[in-house]
């Protein structure tokens, strides 16, 4: 089996050889999906892995802009469409420097998988660009937006491939991206989701991610009697989707104590109450602050210049920034600390050695791919609400998304758990996205 994997790899390393996080992305899938395959006949002999590793289509193209200077800017866009095997593509657009061809095609071969088990018809795309929002006036950030729709607008549609948020991509972005759209192609139509409630959006959307990790961390930890309430937990990232982990995990009886950002974290021992999220929330998304200058109004609080916050101990862990951000010594400190929770609301944020440490300890661990998977959903759910033209009320829309995530719980329990009981998350989403989107492409023949 080793030699069948590590043969698949080599291939896909030879031919994306500057990729390192796509290649980690597919490794982690290779090494449980092709002992699968392995004993399956009907997917032997078929190549359908190495099929679903080549993107349908890379789209790069020139975005130029004007700055406030009046000089002229050239960032580069980018839309992978990775795999319409069970729905047109759908996935985010993330606008930050460190944005390339090799992140972006993981996330792009990620989302294929966890569009499958969201159980809704969505294929898997990604995109972005390498523009940095941070500093920019709502006027640059208008032009760029403008300037980048203007390219990819003839390449999307609301069958076709149905564009959303991810970093750097939140409420002010999609209505610019929106509408430039509307004005190139004369049409009103679903063709991103994250929309403003007045002009198409779901509402839950904005919520959807962090709260689907909080439901998904609320699942697995009932597998052992358990709940959330009274866990003492640490997320990163000060963004959209630790906002509302915060949100919803301390609605759930969770004390939150760390938020960060890239230049550091803050710790606040007493919990991050609703009060105090509201702080962050117009100190973020309105006022677009760091989040160090949460101590200046939480004085008791400590902000840690520099750091990730995997050293405070905690029961349950949620990594909501980016990828990478838990290498394996920052697991040795969660698992010191007695940290037997960890559900990522961010995608691949636990480096391969960081994940080794997880599932060797036992602990309740779930890959972003499954426990992120409702910030999706609910633009699955916009798309119908769209298409149908009706808004379906709050309650109405988390009870749809509250059952999608346990739907995804069953169906990494169904291909993840092992004969002593412990269930591989990472094992159950990966062969159920597979199946899924395998059985799709083999009827569809090769296409
Ligand atoms: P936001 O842009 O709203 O927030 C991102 C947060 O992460 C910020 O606090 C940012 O800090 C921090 N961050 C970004 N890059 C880095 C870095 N290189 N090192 C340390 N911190 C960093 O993005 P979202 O909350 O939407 O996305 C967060 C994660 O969740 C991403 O991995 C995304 O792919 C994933 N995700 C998002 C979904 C969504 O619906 N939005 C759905 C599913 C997954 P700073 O301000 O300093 O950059
Ligand atoms: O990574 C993700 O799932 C997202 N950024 C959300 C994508 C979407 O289409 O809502």
């Amino acid at each position: 089996m080793k030699s069948k994997i590590k043969g698949f790899m080599d291939l896909v390393k030879q031919r994306n050889p500057h990729e390192p996080e796509f290649l980690q992305a597919v490794e982690e899938v290779a090494e449980t999906v092709i002992p699968y395959i392995v004993n399956n006949e009907i997917y032997n002999g078929k190549n359908v892995l190495l099929r679903m590793v080549e993107p349908e289509r890379v789209l790069m193209f020139r975005v130029p802009w004007i700055d406030d200077n009046g000089e002229v800017v050239v960032n580069r866009g980018y839309r992978i469409q990775m795999n319409s095997a069970i729905g047109p593509y759908k996935g985010g657009l993330r606008f930050h420097p460190s944005v390339n061809l090799s992140i972006l095609k993981f996330l792009a071969f990620e989302q294929v998988f966890k569009n499958a088990l969201t159980t809704l018809p969505m294929g898997g795309g990604k995109g972005g660009s390498d523009f940095d929002p941070k500093g920019k006036s709502d006027e640059e950030i208008m032009r760029f937006c403008h300037s980048f729709m203007a390219e990819l607008s003839r390449h999307i549609g609301s069958h076709t491939d149905i564009p959303a948020g991810d970093i750097g991509v939140g409420a002010r972005e999609i209505g610019f991206l929106f509408g430039m759209y509307k004005k190139m192609r004369n049409e009103f139509t679903g063709v991103l989701t994250g929309k403003g409630i007045s002009w198409g959006g779901s509402l839950i959307r904005p919520e959807a991610t962090g709260y689907g990790t909080v439901y998904f961390a609320q699942s697995m930890l009932e597998t052992r009697g358990d709940s959330l309430k009274d866990k003492t937990v640490v997320v990163s990232g000060s963004g959209n989707v630790a906002q509302y982990a915060c949100e919803k995990a301390t609605q759930l009886g969770a004390k939150v104590v760390t938020l960060s950002d890239s230049s550091g974290f803050i710790f606040d021992n007493e919990g991050i109450d609703t009060a105090k999220l509201a702080f962050v929330m117009e100190l973020k998304n309105i006022k677009r602050g760091r989040i160090s200058e949460y101590i200046k109004k939480y004085p008791k609080a400590k902000y840690i210049e520099g750091k990730t916050p995997w050293g405070i101990k905690c029961e349950v862990a949620m990594p909501c920034a980016t990828q990478n951000e838990v290498n394996g010594e920052d697991a040795k400190m969660l698992l010191s600390n007695g940290c037997f929770v960890i559900s990522e609301g961010a995608n691949m944020p636990s480096k391969p050695e960081a994940v080794t440490a997880f599932q060797s300890a036992k602990i309740l661990y779930a890959p972003g791919k499954a426990s992120n998977a409702g910030g999706v959903a609910t633009s699955g759910l916009e798309m119908s609400q769209n298409s149908l033209r009706i808004n379906w009320s709050r309650e109405e829309v988390d009870e749809k998304l509250k059952k999608i995530m346990s739907d995804i719980h069953d169906a990494c329990i169904e291909f993840g758990k092992n004969e002593n009981g412990y269930i591989d998350y990472v094992r159950g989403a990966n062969i159920a996205g597979f199946v899924k989107v395998a059985d799709a492409m083999l009827a569809q023949g090769v296409v």
